[in-house]
Parts: C-alpha cells; sequence; structure tokens
C-alpha cells in the first residue's frame, strides 16, 4: 500500500511538471514569434495547418455552430489537446527522463514544420519560435523530473525513497513566473507591432469618390423594431475568413501585384496609387456561401474603391468574350489564401472593386485592410480577397484556388435568398396585428418580389422597400393579423429575372444552400 501511495503521489507531481513544460514552451514561442512574426507561433501556425486540412463539411459545420468563435474553439481544442499531452508526457518522464524531454521537443518538431510549410511562411526563421519553446520546455522538464526522481538527502521516516519535495515545489513555482512573464512580454511586443500597423491605418485620409454612390432612398428602410438595418455597421459585419491572427498590414510597405496570361502590361500598384486613382463609391451586398438559408453570414456595406476592371485594361487584359486568353482571375492574400473569379463577369461592367473604405472608413484589419476585392453577384469566397498582395490572370482548366480545392464549386453566382428577421424563431407573439419583415437579396439580379406564406396558406404579397441598388439587399415587411395557435410562416423572393427562390432545400457545399427560410411561432 505505501508503495502505490509513494508512486501516486509522485505522479500528480509529474503530470503538473509536464504542464509547467508544455506552459513554459508556449509561453517563450509567443515572446520568440512576437520577435519573428505573429503568423509563425506554434498554436497559430498548427491551427492554421489544420483549418487548411479540415474537411469541407466539418469546416462548414463549424462556421456554422461557432461562426466567428470557430477559431477561438479551435484553438482552445489545440491547447487542450497539448495539455493532456504534455500531463501524459511528465508522467512519462518520471520513468524514462530522456524520453520524455525528447517528447516535448518532438512536438516543437511538429510546430516548426508546420509554421514552415504555411503559404506565408517568410523563411526558416518561422521554426524559431517552436524551436525555443520545444528546448525551454524540454529542458525545464528534464530538470523538474530529476527533482521528482532525486532521494531526499535525509532518508524518509520508516525508509524508502522519497523526493526533493521543497525542490521541486521551488523550481516549478519559479518557472511558472519566469514562463507568465515570458508570455506577457511576448504579448506586449506582439501588440506594439499591430499598433505600427494600425498607426499607418489611422494616417490614411480617404479621398472623396470621384463617382459618389447615390444617397440612400429613405424608403429604403423600414421602420421595423427587430429588422437588420438597410447598412451593417462595420462592428456587426460578418467575418469568415481562415486567418487565425487578423493580418495587420502596414498601407506603407503594401504592394498589388497583376501578371499571368493576356497582361501585356505588368503592374505593381502602391496604397498611395490606388487612393490617387479616381474612386467610386457604391453599395454592395455581400454574402457567404456558407450561409445557411435564415443564417447571418450576409451584409450590405457603403465600399469605396478603384474599378477593378480599368486597372486590368490599363494591364491590357481583355475578357474572354473579346478573346482574351484568361478565363479566371486569381486573387492572393498576404495570408496565402486564393480565390479565383470569372474575368468575364469582372469586367462586363458591373462595380468589381479594389476597395479600400468601408462605411466611411478605410477598411477594418479583419476586412482585409489596406485592399479587398469585392464584385457584386459573386460569393466572398470567389470573390471578396481580403489583405489582397497579387492578381494572376489564368484559366480555370489551369488552376483551382484554396476552396476549388475542398469541393466547392469553381463558379458562384449568389443564390436568391430571402429572411425573415422578425418575428424570431419560437417567439410567443400576442393574437391581432404582427409586422413579419427581413431582408430579401439576389445580387446583381434585384429582387422585384417578396411573398409570405402562413402556414400552408396562399402566398401574399410583401411590402418592398425601396431598392437602392441590384447589388443591394431589399428589406421587406408584411402585416399579418395573428390568430391564436401555433404557426410557421415562411418567405420567398423572385428576383428580377423572374425566378422564384426555389423550394428545394441544398446544402452549403458546394455552390450555396438553397431552399426557403421559415420560422415557427406560437401566438397565445
Ligand atoms: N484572405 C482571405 N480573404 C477572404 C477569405 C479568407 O479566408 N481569406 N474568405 C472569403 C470569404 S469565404 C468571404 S464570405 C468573405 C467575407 O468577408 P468579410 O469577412 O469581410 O465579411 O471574404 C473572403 N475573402
Ligand atoms: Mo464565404
Amino acid at each position: 500500500m505505501r508503495i502505490n501511495r509513494s508512486t501516486f503521489a509522485r505522479t500528480a507531481p509529474a503530470a503538473l511538471g509536464g504542464l509547467l513544460s508544455g506552459y513554459a514552451a508556449l509561453a517563450v514561442a509567443e515572446l520568440v514569434s512576437a520577435a519573428v512574426r505573429p503568423e509563425a507561433g506554434p498554436v497559430t501556425a498548427v491551427g492554421g495547418a489544420a483549418i487548411d486540412r479540415t474537411p469541407p463539411a466539418l469546416k462548414d459545420w463549424a462556421i456554422r455552430h461557432f461562426g466567428t468563435d470557430d477559431k477561438l474553439v479551435l484553438q482552445l481544442g489545440i491547447l487542450a489537446v497539448l495539455g493532456l499531452l504534455a500531463a501524459a508526457l511528465g508522467i512519462l518522464a518520471l520513468r524514462h527522463r530522456r524520453t520524455g524531454a525528447a517528447g516535448v521537443l518532438l512536438f516543437g518538431a511538429v510546430g516548426g514544420a508546420a509554421a514552415l510549410t504555411r503559404p506565408d511562411s517568410t523563411g526558416p526563421a518561422d521554426v524559431l519560435p517552436s524551436l525555443a519553446g520545444a528546448l525551454a520546455g524540454a529542458g525545464l522538464l528534464y530538470l523538474l523530473t530529476g527533482l521528482l526522481t532525486a532521494p531526499r538527502t535525509a532518508p524518509a521516516p520508516g525508509g524508502g525513497t522519497g523526493w526533493n519535495r521543497r525542490g521541486f515545489l521551488a523550481a516549478a513555482g519559479a518557472a511558472a513566473l519566469t514562463a507568465t512573464a515570458a508570455g506577457a512580454l511576448g504579448r506586449r511586443l506582439g501588440a506594439s507591432r499591430g499598433r505600427d500597423a494600425a498607426a499607418t491605418r489611422d494616417a490614411v485620409r480617404l479621398p472623396a469618390p470621384a463617382s459618389p454612390a447615390a444617397p440612400l432612398p429613405r424608403a429604403a428602410s423600414l421602420r421595423v423594431p427587430g429588422i437588420s438595418p438597410f447598412t451593417t455597421p462595420n462592428a456587426d459585419f460578418y467575418r469568415v475568413d481562415t486567418a487565425l491572427v487578423v493580418p495587420r498590414l502596414s498601407a506603407d510597405t503594401w504592394r498589388l501585384r497583376i501578371h499571368g496570361r493576356g497582361v501585356s502590361r505588368p503592374r505593381t500598384y502602391t496604397y498611395a496609387d490606388l487612393l490617387g486613382r479616381d474612386l467610386i463609391e457604391r453599395d454592395v451586398t455581400l454574402t457567404c456561401v456558407s450561409n445557411e438559408v435564415g443564417g447571418p453570414y450576409v451584409g450590405t456595406a457603403r465600399w469605396l474603391g478603384v474599378p477593378l476592371a480599368g486597372l486590368l485594361r490599363e494591364a491590357g487584359v481583355r475578357p474572354p468574350s473579346e478573346g482574351g486568353p484568361a478565363d479566371q482571375l486569381v486573387a492572393r492574400s498576404t495570408d496565402g489564401m486564393t480565390l479565383g473569379s470569372p474575368v468575364e463577369e469582372v469586367m462586363d461592367g458591373r462595380d468589381a472593386l479594389l476597395a479600400v473604405g468601408m462605411n466611411g472608413e478605410p477598411l477594418p484589419f479583419a476586412h482585409g485592410f489596406p485592399v479587398r476585392m469585392l464584385v457584386p453577384g459573386l460569393y466572398g469566397y470567389v470573390s471578396a480577397c481580403k489583405w489582397i498582395q497579387d492578381i494572376e490572370l489564368t484559366t480555370f482548366d489551369a488552376y483551382d484556388p484554396y476552396w476549388v480545392k475542398r469541393k466547392w464549386a469553381r463558379r458562384a453566382p449568389v443564390k436568391t435568398q430571402a429572411r425573415i428577421d422578425t418575428p424570431k424563431p419560437f417567439a410567443r407573439l400576442g393574437a391581432g396585428p404582427v409586422t413579419v419583415a427581413g431582408v430579401a437579396w439576389a445580387q446583381h439580379r434585384g429582387i422585384d418580389r417578396v411573398e409570405v406564406r402562413v402556414d400552408e396558406g396562399p402566398w401574399e404579397q410583401a411590402d418592398l422597400a425601396a431598392e437602392d441598388s441590384a447589388d443591394t439587399w431589399r428589406q421587406w415587411s408584411y402585416p399579418w393579423r395573428a390568430a391564436p395557435g401555433g404557426h410557421t410562416l415562411t418567405v420567398r423572393a423572385t428576383d428580377r429575372t423572374g425566378t422564384v427562390q426555389t423550394e428545394e432545400r441544398t446544402r452549403t457545399v458546394p455552390d450555396g444552400a438553397s431552399g426557403r427560410h421559415s420560422v415557427v411561432v406560437s401566438v397565445d
């Protein structure tokens, strides 16, 4: 019995030693990554690699269930797994001291390899955070395990080999404090780096547009409580991307290169070059292909930017309909994302933009500062490259961009959709007049009609707010006389091509969800 208890008595501190070593490894990695590159930190690198390898269905599920928090969930998951493994290594080290320490080094190797193979890797220095962290963690585990297995200087009462409890606790405490200090310092350094980029953003004075957006018609906004505002404030605008750390680029050093097939005059632009051109301002509704029927990944902003078609013409690009050799435009971001848009649509006269402004301010970092692309009528994943740095003209045959490699469609125009914003699902309402309201979108075609149906009743015409443009959503409302009982409210939109929103439900993969949004309510 005594033996067992003393073994257990050392298992718990051994696990603690493992955890502490893992913690120290991450803290040191954080500090070094602040000096090298925040994206090269092991958790960020492994997380990014995990995102790239996630099957589309799972990624889609994660986006739907955690939304913008999906990245936090992923990082917490990685930390939980690392914590368990670190504790296990601590226990292993009790018997095999060197193997335990080598285990920590192995994790460092995984982190370093992930950092090196990320598309945004800037070179061999990217292994340094993982390497330094692993060395610190392995050394600490070796040391702590030594204290756990060393016999006391004085024999334990009743004999048996005890362990150097006091020495272990002192070393563990010192390690915890040092690691916490290193991690905190790393965070501060990282934050000051971000502040430099923020300073270049603060210094931006957006020029007035040569072609301003028409004032928003007052009648485009219905006064219905609970309806989505026509213009989505930047702080509420949905965010979907694969970046675990939001890239904070400096406007001063930003460059955009345009090159590829049929580009007779390849060009590189600076941010100042773009601001010096004639800018246009347009209201455009952006939608994510991962948006479920009735989902939140859609928003409207007033964008300011350079017409992309003009830049392409200057570079000598002709659309396929004029005999140009490239039918796909691949936009590449600083974080290694690639998005492919059809050249024909980009150049067909619609307001495809290199956007620099969003709702009156420079693009927020999360939405692509300094410059992003935007093509009205196409889902974000085939058009809206954030943190853009390169545009390559190529063909759909020659190159599959990021999402297409992951089973999403090559071409993806936005599907006609309507959403009920109010009442909310499972709302309890009083009998009598109830305003049912929401938004409907069919970017670049426009919305012509919205209808609402109560239970299995007839489709009734909803009132449409004034149209801002065919590229924006339209608010709608329907005055309902609610009778007591449970009811299902369903909505459908008709776009300007006369196509009625289909009833057929499809999943978001591969080219966007279809089907009709309905909401179940109970009326007392
Ligand atoms: N660099 C980069 N750009 C990107 C993405 C990304 O993951 N990385 N996601 C795209 C997708 S899927 C959508 S829907 C839009 C979303 O833009 P938002 O986050 O500004 O709403 O950005 C697009 N641009
Ligand atoms: Mo998306």
